[in-house]
């Protein structure tokens, strides 16, 4: 309610103000003083200039307390490649936007109404024409190739054999990680075997090789300083594996695997004291509005020396010790299962 009288009081003032503005011109023409260029021309090229300049000042005040919210330290490899590539950008369009708003408010300044001036008649200029579509042209190439040449550099994706292969599924409203344990292979799977109610979310084929040591972690356990091959699927819908102090961000897409290999280049123990917060943890969240419980998919990420890491690695208890009715349960078995299933359905229609 009071919201609603002050924005009335206010509508209000303001048709006063102007009725009075019109009054005091009407009797202005009928004293016949008035001139149609007053002192408001000149108050009105000096804002061209200065209300700009304030603006340009605030912007540069508060700069400092946006940057201390938004600028995230960076803690991979690549990450501090893209960082570069995206703050060289900007400071080529700030100064892009320097020049051109200069010239424009410098203009309206300039070209003020002068009762001595006559404006000219001027068509076109090719030579202008010409310099002002190559300078950002060739501007605008330089940052592409420089654009490509990251994007090469990040996404190539090296058949590196020491990159540490880990597997990240994303279900609503859940990440689940899983590693290939000692044999460093993740075993295959298939969707008809996931079993939520028995506990196969993955749906891990245990009558194929290289599944039977694989483990489930509760956090995401990377080490620093080696490439890390995450493999990126979604059970349901569109996920996104998105890590922002690792600069990573790739979807999780069903029925599509994706991948992304990264190299972390700092522990969060380092992170910790970087940041000066001892309860720091990289995070990772999905940025893929994928359900009413989105705002759920949260995981930590643990970045490790090598040597933690691996201790960290040996002591897990691989999926089978914990589940292990799972042993050698797979595709033929499930396929004969169904079978017996239908067979007897069969027989009690028949009898
Ligand atoms: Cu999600």
């Amino acid at each position: 309610m009071t919201s609603v009288i002050v924005i009335s009081s206010l509508i209000l003032t303001f048709a006063v103000l102007i009725l009075l503005f019109r009054i005091q011109s009407l009797v202005a023409v009928l004293k016949g003083s008035h001139e149609t260029v007053g002192t408001s021309n000149k108050v009105n090229a000096a804002m061209m200039v200065v209300i700009p300049l304030l603006m340009l000042v605030a912007a540069a005040m508060h700069y400092p307390h946006a940057a201390k919210e938004f600028h995230l330290p960076i803690a991979s490899e690549h990450g501090v490649w893209t960082d570069d590539l995206f703050w060289i950008t900007i400071y080529v369009i700030l100064v892009m936007f320097l020049i051109t708003n200069a010239a424009l408010f410098g203009c309206a300044f300039y070209y003020q109404y002068n009762p001595n001036r006559k404006a000219s008649f001027y068509h076109d200029n090719p030579t202008v024409e010409i310099v002002w579509t190559i300078i950002p042209a060739v501007i605008m190439a330089v940052l592409v190739f420089a654009g490509w040449r990251v994007w090469y550099n990040t996404m190539e994706f090296p058949n590196d054999k020491n990159a540490e292969v880990i597997e990240i599924m994303g279900k609503q409203f859940a990440w689940q990680v899983r590693y290939p344990g000692k044999d460093g292979v993740l075993g295959k799977y298939d969707f008809r075997l996931i079993d939520d109610a028995k506990g196969n979310e993955f749906g891990i084929d245990f009558e194929k090789e290289g599944a039977d040591d694989d483990f489930l972690a509760r956090e995401l356990h990377i080490p620093k300083g080696r490439p890390v091959r995450l493999k990126i699927r979604a059970r349901d819908v569109l996920h996104s594996v998105y890590m922002p102090h690792f600069r990573v961000k790739m979807d999780a897409v069903p029925g599509m695997p994706t991948e992304f290999v990264f190299t972390p280049t700092k522990t969060t123990e380092e992170m910790r004291t970087e940041t000066g917060n001892g309860k720091f943890n990289y995070e990772l969240a999905c940025t893929e509005v994928c359900g009413k419980a989105h705002f759920a998919m949260k995981y930590i990420i643990v970045v490790e020396e090598e040597e933690d890491y691996k201790k960290w690695y040996a002591a897990q208890k691989t999926f089978l010790e914990d589940k292990p009715e799972f042993k050698g349960k797979g595709m033929s078995s499930l396929k004969k299962k169904n079978l017996a299933s239908a067979e007897k359905e069969v027989k009690t229609e028949k009898n």
